[in-house]
């Protein structure tokens, strides 16, 4: 890429919030979006750093979210925390659920969060992690638009259906890893697309069924699950656990809200678990923490890279010598602050 500027996070925080204030998101759930945002692009996650923001005003603009929501909390003494985002976006209803799952978790051992009625549109990662960094083990996913073909069909019915989950550890980063359970993830099409790139073959399928390695014809036909039948078994029980059980949307009904707009963002539930793990392993005598380490040692010392390392080392950088855009980007961010 061509001349690049860099940005403190800070900074990108500031002028991502400043968008979504100035096209009516109030301060609070601006201030989340941003932060979510800006933390996939310090994190090197281009997918769902701000090349996410025009998708967002899209929804904006089409009425299909509401700025002004405020999340409601509904939380007996059980393990169980619901939020209703009101059509709001997800990231500030996760933040104002969060304290209370980790409460709820840390009592039972086990906690839910379901949030309702939301546009989720960030990557998991970014919750989980926040959640391990508080000593919990966590598990995230959502649905998102029908544009993944069951393995063994040919039309788009699942989500891209994100999956991520976490472990912490001490004195280092937690273990996390989060994927779509589509080959790749519905932007990283988008990213090609844009550049002009073709796709690696196994993606996608035209609107025939055909194998594509072209970036429309795959956006206009199916995705892939990863891992043939076992993706798809996943992406169908995530559809399962944070679509119906949580008396919300599917992937399809999410598609059809948005009048079959996939240039939108989809609007359905989420769920996200938190486990202590000091609780369930009581009265073993036998340290949670130390037998997780053990594990991941092993892996490492195969010489084999953790998920999230290569997210780990960009944040790393981000840190030290700021978050490095392109020109187009930089470009991006000015217009929409200006309009
Ligand atoms: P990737 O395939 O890029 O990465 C999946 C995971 O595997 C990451 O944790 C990654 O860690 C890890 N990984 C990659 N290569 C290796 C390796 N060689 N060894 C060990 N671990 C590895 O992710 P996807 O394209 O599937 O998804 C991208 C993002 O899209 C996710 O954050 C997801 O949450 C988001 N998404 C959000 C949706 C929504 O509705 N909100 C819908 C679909 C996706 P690392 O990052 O360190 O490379
Ligand atoms: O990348 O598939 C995706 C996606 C859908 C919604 C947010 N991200």
């Amino acid at each position: 890429m061509n001349n690049k500027t860099m940005y403190t996070i800070e900074r990108l925080e500031e002028d991502v919030g400043l968008i979504f204030k100035k096209c009516g998101v109030i301060d609070d759930a601006a201030e989340a979006i941003a932060r979510v945002i800006s933390a996939g692009e310090r994190d090197g996650c281009k997918s769902h750093g701000i090349y996410r923001i025009e998708g967002c005003l899209r929804v904006l603009q089409a009425g299909k979210v509401s700025p002004q929501a405020v999340p409601e909390i509904e939380a007996g003494d059980g393990p169980m925390v619901k939020v209703d985002a009101k059509g709001g976006f997800a990231s500030l209803a996760y933040e104002k659920g969060v304290p209370l799952l980790i409460e709820r978790a840390q009592t039972h051992g086990l906690a839910a969060l379901v949030i309702n009625d939301c546009l989720h549109f960030s990557a998991l990662w970014y919750e989980v992690e926040d959640i391990a960094s508080r000593g919990l083990v966590a598990l995230s996913m959502c649905p998102s638009y029908a544009v993944m073909a069951p393995w063994g069909g040919k039309q788009p019915l699942l989500g891209t259906n994100p999956f991520a989950f976490a472990w912490p550890r001490k004195g280092v980063d937690p273990y996390v890893f989060d994927f779509a359970t589509t080959v790749a993830a519905r932007g990283e099409i988008e990213l090609h697309r844009r550049e002009g790139r073709p796709l690696p073959e196994g993606w996608a399928v035209d609107n025939a069924g055909q194998p594509t390695t072209d970036p429309d014809a795959a956006l206009a036909g199916a995705m892939l699950p990863f891992g043939q039948h076992k993706g798809s078994a996943i992406a169908t029980m995530i559809e399962l656990l944070a679509g119906p059980m949580l008396g919300d949307f599917t992937s399809q009904e999410a598609l059809d809200f948005m009048h079959g707009d996939t240039s939108l963002l989809p609007r359905h539930g989420a769920l996200v678990l938190a486990f202590d793990p000091q609780v369930f392993s009581h009265g073993r005598h036998r340290d949670p923490m130390a037998g997780g380490e053990q594990l991941l040692q092993g892996i490492v010392n195969q010489g084999a890279r953790l998920p999230s390392q290569r997210r780990y080392k960009a944040r790393r950088e981000a840190v030290s010598e700021g978050i490095k855009l392109s020109e187009e980007e930089v470009a991006l961010l000015e217009r929409l602050k200006s309009k």
